[in-house]
């Protein structure tokens, strides 16, 4: 198998699905080297390396790629186990805990996934991007459930427990664009009226050190990638 310095992501710094995967390597204290790739010009390893998606993230192992964000992740907590070296656990041991963490985290990328590409690129108009909102809060709504259940009642700070979890990576690779969406509809869209706990989760997920520098707060920047995305194929509005 391969050491631990031959990790490489090839990644865009604005992906909710490329976020998780590095906020997984950074709990982990894993040193990895990071290569952004050009969505309208992809590289020969990202063809090479995701020839079934072409898509990012991608994980290379040494001489092994492995796709798809959340299998990564997965991935990840197994090779690097908690325990070794005081890394922290990503998903729960229990394998009923474990297969609950699996089943929000699926719903995160179902529900939350479809209404950001809505909100942000698939949209025509207002009256479309407000539909996408509501579905997005409806989505939020039901998490905030999910975290009262995680959490204790609220007494813990993350979906994970007391450490952040395969949820907290998961729905925490959004909150990059969320800014963006809270710019363009002028309030938050983890509404604290409506969903306080995520609201706090939120502001506990962007402060920790495994975040900070990952998920993007320059909204300016990232309205401005918004709009070259909008202009590529998957994310052209139909
Ligand atoms: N289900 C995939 C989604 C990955 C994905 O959609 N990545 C986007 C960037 S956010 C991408 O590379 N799209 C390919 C393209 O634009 O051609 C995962 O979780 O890794």
């Amino acid at each position: 198998m391969a050491g631990e310095g031959d990790l490489k992501v090839l990644g865009v710094w604005t992906s909710p699905f490329v976020i998780r995967v590095r906020v997984a390597l950074n709990l982990k204290g894993l040193p990895y080297e990071y290569v952004e790739e050009d969505l309208g010009n992809k590289s020969a390893l990202l063809l090479s390396s995701n020839p079934v998606h072409k898509a990012v993230p991608v994980f290379i192992h040494g001489d092994r790629a492995v796709n798809e964000s959340q299998i990564i992740v997965q991935y990840i907590d197994e090779v690097w186990p908690a325990g070794a070296g005081g890394r922290p656990a990503v998903l729960p041991s229990d394998p009923y805990e474990r297969a609950m963490a699996r089943f929000w985290a699926a719903f995160v990328d179902d529900k939350v996934g479809s209404a950001w590409t809505g909100m942000l690129f698939k949209c025509r108009n207002e009256e479309e991007r407000a539909e996408a909102v509501a579905r997005a809060q409806d989505a939020l709504e039901t998490l905030e459930g999910a975290f009262k259940e995680c959490s204790n009642q609220g007494n813990k700070p993350f979906f994970g427990g007391d450490g952040i979890g395969l949820v907290d990576v998961v729905l925490g690779g959004y909150l990059g664009w969320f800014g963006v969406v809270n710019r363009i509809i002028g309030r938050r869209l983890i509404d604290p009226a409506r969903t306080p706990l995520l609201a706090a989760w939120e502001d506990r997920f962007r402060a920790a050190d495994a975040v900070k520098g990952v998920v993007p707060e320059d909204v300016d920047r990232m309205l401005v990638f918004l709009e070259k995305l909008r202009t590529l194929g998957p994310y052209k509005p139909e």
